[in-house]
């Protein structure tokens, strides 16, 4: 591609269309000069090509694999599974192999695979495999290019995957989708996509009814309190550990019924894929929001640059909110207005009665004395509880400040860009948590 052409194409792509011709020369002599100076969105690391890093989806597992002569076979079970959202709150969804949404599957353009799909509900189900071109027999509708796979029965899927990008797998029956049966289904390409990236994360947005009390999600609902990424509603959610410095890529994909505008802080990124795979680098506008549309996958990618922990979270305000109700279970709580003494007192006695739930530190619960003269008091006062010490169980959260969990709630979680001294720290517990999980060194 000529300069010239590489650079319309550019700056289209980056809204400086309406430039005159008479300003191109000017421009693009401007444009080399800050080329000189790459933005943080395009800039590489000049790493070897070489094959990409394995994908990361916080709080869910990966599938295993076994050969046969050259084709993965993968071994998919759908079924009933308990999924703790958030402290406290378990829900019976319907997910795959044990959890909601199911293990990933990770495999690599031109691979043959092989997928063992056997039925552990009580109803028939199918599987959808979600922008792959394969053939019909293969593509999961029932009674269309399928018989549904009866309780008890099992059906086997195998086709060669000619795609690399970001893919999911989902059953094809409504309501199930609703329930939860939705797995990552990410292929590779045999060489890194370029500029390599070094963290590859991967998340599933989904959203719940459910009632307090209710364990089972109302799929019928068409307002939803419980969002979650990856099965887990913040604090929950498993931060996104980098290093500073390093090219992170994060995939995400939505199968519900509202689409998410998901919003990074601290940071600008060029959107590089979508549900049909990896994007033209000269469509790569900036952003620090993509909207993720319901069946849509979209990939992000920028630079770690900017060292702390930054918030990752849908922008819609009601998906940035736990339903704190059924976190009391089946306490009573007054709904009528409190004066600030008792609604203190309500709170601490709650707090005291075995919840997972912590009195958010400091200025957190501070109140104004006329408070309960102001029309439309309460808001987000009184509602900051922290769960520091129920979530606080894997090497990711490790020195986060003291009540950070009280500000994560929804479809949120932290991306945490740790300087190198720090990193190698959280490596070295990593390690050792995997080394006691194993067993090792004993
Ligand atoms: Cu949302």
């Amino acid at each position: 591609m000529n300069s010239r052409r590489s650079f319309l194409q550019r700056a289209l792509a980056f809204g400086a269309g309406a430039l005159s011709l008479p300003t191109l020369a000017a421009a693009e002599s401007s444009q080399a000069r800050a080329s000189s100076q790459p933005s943080a969105w395009f800039a590489a690391n000049h790493h070897a090509a070489g094959p990409p890093v394995a994908v990361v989806t916080p709080d869910i597992p990966k599938l295993p694999y076994t050969l046969d002569g050259g084709v993965k076979v993968f071994h998919l079970i759908a079924e009933p599974v308990k999924r703790e959202l958030a402290p406290g709150r378990v829900i019976d969804a319907w997910g795959y192999n044990g959890v909601c949404p199911g293990p990933t599957i990770e495999a690599n353009r031109g691979d043959r695979v092989r997928i063992v799909l056997d039925n552990h509900l009580p109803e028939p189900t199918t599987m959808h495999w979600h922008g792959l071109e394969i053939p019909i027999r293969m593509d999961g509708m029932p009674y269309i290019s399928q018989k549904p796979i009866v309780p008890g029965g099992r059906f086997v899927y195998e086709f060669t995957l000619d795609q690399d990008g970001t893919f999911f797998y989902h059953s094809h029956g409504a309501m199930q989708e609703m329930m939860g049966m939705i797995g990552m289904f990410i292929l590779h390409p045999r060489q890194a996509y370029a500029p390599r990236a070094d963290h590859d994360f991967g998340i599933v947005l989904q959203e719940w009814a459910l009632l307090p009390n209710n364990s089972i999600p109302n799929t019928a609902n068409m307002e939803f309190n419980w969002l979650t990424l990856n099965g887990k509603a913040g604090p929950a959610t498993t931060p996104l550990v980098v290093r500073q410095g390093n090219r992170v890529r994060i995939r995400m994909v939505n199968l519900g019924m509202d689409h998410h505008p998901v919003h990074l802080h601290g940071h600008t990124f060029v959107v590089t894929g979508t549900e049909a795979g990896r994007q033209p680098e000269s469509t790569w506008g900036p952003g620090n929001t993509v909207l993720v549309g319901v069946a849509q996958a979209r990939d992000i990618e920028f630079v770690a640059n900017n060292p702390g922990d930054w918030m990752v979270h849908c922008h819609l305000p009601h998906h940035m909110m736990n339903s704190m109700m059924d976190l009391l279970s089946d306490r009573a709580v007054s709904t009528s207005p409190l004066s600030q003494k008792q609604a203190g007192e309500q709170m601490e006695l709650m707090m005291a009665q075995d919840q997972p739930m912590e009195m958010a530190p400091d200025a957190a619960q501070v109140i104004a004395p006329n408070a309960s003269t102001v029309p439309g008091f309460p808001q987000d006062g009184l509602m900051e509880v922290a769960m520091d010490r129920a979530v606080d169980k894997s090497p990711e959260f490790m020195e986060l400040p003291p009540g950070w969990s009280a500000g994560m709630q929804g479809m949120m979680s932290l991306l945490r860009i740790m300087p190198p001294e720090q990193y190698d720290r959280y490596l070295a517990a990593k390690s050792a948590s995997r080394q006691h999980a194993t067993g090792e060194g004993r």
